[in-house]
């Protein structure tokens, strides 16, 4: 049996930063993302009675240690709810630069898992598909769902799984991605990064607090399409996470100095009365939510920053899905 899937990349607008449960992998809060189209993870998963341990090739180069074996525990997992022993030879590859901070997990383990669900024969709601996705990786919960969608930060292992909000189409906005430095592997993962950040971290607490009212907040944005709305809260959930890291001990900082150059860059348009608005996850990259009409404008705004290697333009993308 196998199972071939896609998904797509997704990137927060309310940030996950921290887990109430390392084991079960559930988040101590919410998000709230768009998934976007172009950055995509393909996946196929072939079950094999003659392995004698799963294998992963990724981007055609066989991998070991521990990408292998993070993907080794989610099989089992899937295993386990399937009720066989099977191993299973994966193969995935990523239309963008793995481990660069453009979220590569998310969409990598919610391919994973519907490729999964597939080859093992799981017959799976999307909710579930979600809550098992997030085993693998928290932000690829939210994958499973194309346009904006809400991760809920439930205590429980089947009650911990996104939503949607409003479908791709639903909605058009764009989202104007500044790789900075070229797409380097991050030097902090963003699991341990966040980990560490929750141990010592004497802001996680007022990180953590701050995240149900920009949930709403945001929610409440995302429903009524209102972009300075939306954001509003996405600016300043970025930087009040990165605030967080910044304050661990000692101090995780992803940003580059064209990063920060990049917040002013975006600061300045709106000023000038563009309405875009900054987000940026656990690497230097900064991304910029804005109208579909303003996008050639941020992108040149980006790519003028010294630093900014390249710029893409996103549109709202689709679920993760059967090929
Ligand atoms: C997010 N980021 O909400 C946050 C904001 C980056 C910053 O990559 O440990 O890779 O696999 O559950 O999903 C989320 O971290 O962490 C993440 P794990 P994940 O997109």
């Amino acid at each position: 049996m196998n199972g071939v899937a896609e998904a797509r990349s997704n990137i927060a607008l309310v940030k996950y930063w921290g887990k109430r449960d390392a084991a079960l992998n559930l988040p101590a809060a919410g998000s709230l993302s768009l998934t976007l189209d172009g950055l995509t993870t393909r996946t196929k998963v072939t079950l094999d009675p003659m392995l004698a341990e799963d294998t992963l090739v990724l981007d055609g180069v066989a991998q070991h240690g521990e990408p292998l074996a993070r993907v080794s525990r989610f099989l089992d997992r899937t295993r386990a709810l399937a009720g066989t022993p099977v191993f299973a030879a994966v193969e995935s590859r990523n239309s963008f630069p793995t481990a660069s901070g453009l979220a590569s997990s998310a969409s990598a383990f919610a391919a994973l898992a519907l490729a999964a669900a597939r080859a093992y024969e799981l017959d799976l709601s999307p909710s579930q598909l979600s809550a098992l996705a997030r085993r693998g990786s928290g932000s690829a919960a939210r994958s499973i769902f194309g346009g904006f969608a809400e991760m809920r930060a439930a205590a429980r292992d089947d009650e911990a799984h996104a939503s949607q909000i409003l479908p791709p189409e639903a909605w058009d906005v764009r989202l104007v991605v500044g790789v900075v430095g070229g797409g380097r592997p991050k030097e902090v993962a963003s699991r341990s990064g966040m980990d560490h950040t929750a141990r010592t971290s004497p802001l996680y607490a007022g990180w953590l607090a701050s995240v149900p009212g920009d949930l709403e907040a945001a929610r409440a944005a995302v429903l009524s399409r209102d972009l300075a709305g939306l954001g509003e809260v996405a600016e300043r959930s970025a930087l009040t996470m990165h605030a967080s890291a910044i304050a661990a001990r000692p101090g995780v900082v992803y940003w580059r100095g064209a990063t920060v150059d990049a917040i002013h860059a975006v600061r300045a348009l709106r000023v000038a009365g563009l309405a875009a608005y900054v987000t940026i996850d656990a690497g230097p990259h900064v991304k910029v939510l804005c109208a579909p009409a303003g996008a050639g404008q941020v992108a040149a705004a980006l790519a003028a920053v010294p630093g900014v290697t390249s710029t893409i333009i996103c549109k709202p993308g689709g679920g993760a899905c059967l090929v």
